[in-house]
């Protein structure tokens, strides 16, 4: 009986845990928020992104294939741990980078337009993934 009452009380802080995390989410996730990424002096087209629980800020990015891109990402400073990927290998794109609150900086040259998505993917155990939170974005390639 105290078994079942240790175990009875275990599923109720998990699932009180999991109420809490879901409802100090931000209604963040679904503004979105584009951005053209300017191309300095020397061709670079930059943007900075900063990813948080859970979303990714801008979530549009836009720019030109054929030109290099350097993305400046960072992470709010909370003890919940993102990352950035982009698997987009038919663009010339494959990023998997962790983030910490020192800015990440990522570099590739898309090489083909269309829209890519970019997402967190870090997926605990007993939570959802943070991709399926919101935590998603579209680099826009455009001609
Ligand atoms: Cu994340």
């Amino acid at each position: 009986m105290r078994q079942q009452a240790k175990i009875l009380f275990a599923v109720f802080a998990v699932s009180a845990l999991g109420i809490g995390l879901a409802s100090s989410r931000p209604a963040r996730a679904a503004e979105e928020e584009r951005t053209v990424a300017t191309a300095g002096a020397d061709g670079v087209q930059r943007a900075t992104i900063l990813a948080g629980s859970y979303f990714f800020k801008p979530s549009r990015i836009a720019v030109k294939a054929g030109a290099p891109v350097e993305l400046t990402i960072s992470k709010e400073p909370d003890v919940i741990p993102h990352n950035f990927t982009l698997e987009a290998a038919e663009a010339g794109i494959t990023v998997s980078e962790d983030l910490g609150t020192k800015p990440k900086v990522v570099r590739f040259t898309p090489t083909k337009p269309g829209n890519y998505e970019f997402y967190c993917d870090k997926n605990p155990a007993l939570f959802k993934s943070h991709r399926s939170l919101g935590m998603v974005g579209t680099l826009e390639v455009g001609p």
